[in-house]
């Protein structure tokens, strides 16, 4: 019998919440692997990217999303409409939230408002995961925990850190709790089904955000133009456009004698030299599209809609 078709416990789990609060960070480190880019900045993931985790007894299919904010512009409106359509296609939800910050007697009424219009849209069984707790004084934790308990009817309520991969044994033991018995639905050998291509431009994107300041990463979008294997070297040759929304944001993305931009493509070959454990030449050029975020069909060119 194909190992496939083995009745494992398995599904999709979505993984959403405010942005920043730590979802790709949590998707790594179930999967034991960096698939998601991670910056400090929030927004800072664009798309729904998958992450199979496979064990003997269970497979569980992990979507991270964009962060849920309030979105007035069409890339942002995107971002959002991805993250509540994952969250109704799925078996399972963990509702993410970044508890570092916050006060424990109560939410300010708007946030709280916000999040509780967001969690009524959920249709799969829920938990909520109450993240950073490595930051969180440990008194306040209880008090946390009960507070959000009242807001939606979570079929646990988890605190967790994903930077430590700490409590991820028992989120695990709960999802298995909600998980139905099915077949594999992904293939073992691969932890996602997003292709070198799109990673690699995470990569880049990922650098951009850790590497330069204020407004430029939001307006940063990267488009890989050619991707050419050499098997002969063992190495692949990528390029790809860096593409920003006004003119005035080339020279703080170049930098002063091309050295911003030298240090992002240094920074990003390596990552993907790991990635695709082969030698890679990355040639990054950068061109401007003028507010491409408002443009539906770029956006479309880039994976939306
Ligand atoms: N101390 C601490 N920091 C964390 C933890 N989890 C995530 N972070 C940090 O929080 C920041 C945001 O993490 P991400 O994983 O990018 O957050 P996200 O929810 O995917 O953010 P968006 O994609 O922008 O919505 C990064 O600097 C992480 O290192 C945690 O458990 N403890
Ligand atoms: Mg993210």
């Amino acid at each position: 019998m194909n190992l496939l078709d083995t009745p494992v416990k398995s599904g999709m789990v979505a993984i959403v919440g405010p942005p920043n609060a730590g979802k790709s960070t949590l998707m790594n480190a179930l999967l034991g692997q960096k698939i998601s880019i991670v910056t400090p900045k929030p927004q800072t993931t664009r798309n729904r990217i998958l992450g199979v985790v496979n064990d003997p007894a269970y497979q569980i299919v992990l979507i991270d999303t964009p962060g849920l904010h309030k979105a007035d512009q069409p890339l942002n409106r995107e971002m959002v409409r991805i993250a509540l359509e994952s969250m109704t296609e799925v078996d399972a939800v963990l509702f993410l939230l970044d508890v570092s910050n916050s006060v424990p007697e109560k939410l300010k009424e708007e946030k709280e408002k916000e999040l509780s219009e967001y969690m009524g849209q959920m249709r799969a069984p829920a938990l909520l995961v109450l993240n950073k707790v490595d930051l969180l004084d440990k008194q306040k934790l209880l008090p946390l925990i009960r507070m959000y308990s009242g807001i939606y009817p979570f079929k646990a309520v988890l605190p967790l850190s994903a930077l430590h991969a700490d409590g991820t044994d028992r989120l695990i033991a709960e999802i298995l709790e909600i998980l139905p018995t099915g077949p594999r639905y992904y293939p073992e050998d691969s932890p996602t089904d997003a292709t070198e291509r799109f990673l690699a431009s995470e990569i880049i994107r990922e650098k951009i955000f850790l590497k330069i300041g204020q407004e430029v990463p939001y307006s940063a979008a990267v488009l890989i133009e050619s991707f050419k294997e050499d098997p002969e070297k063992d190495m692949v040759t990528i390029h790809a456009a860096i593409v920003l929304e006004r003119t005035s944001q080339k020279g703080i993305l170049i930098g002063k004698d091309g050295r911003t931009l030298k240090s992002i493509g240094a920074a990003a070959r390596k990552d993907i030299e790991v990635m695709l454990e082969r030698k890679v030449m990355l040639k990054l050029w950068v061109k401007v599209k003028k507010n491409w975020s408002q443009d539906e069909r770029f956006l479309k060119e880039l994976g939306y809609f």
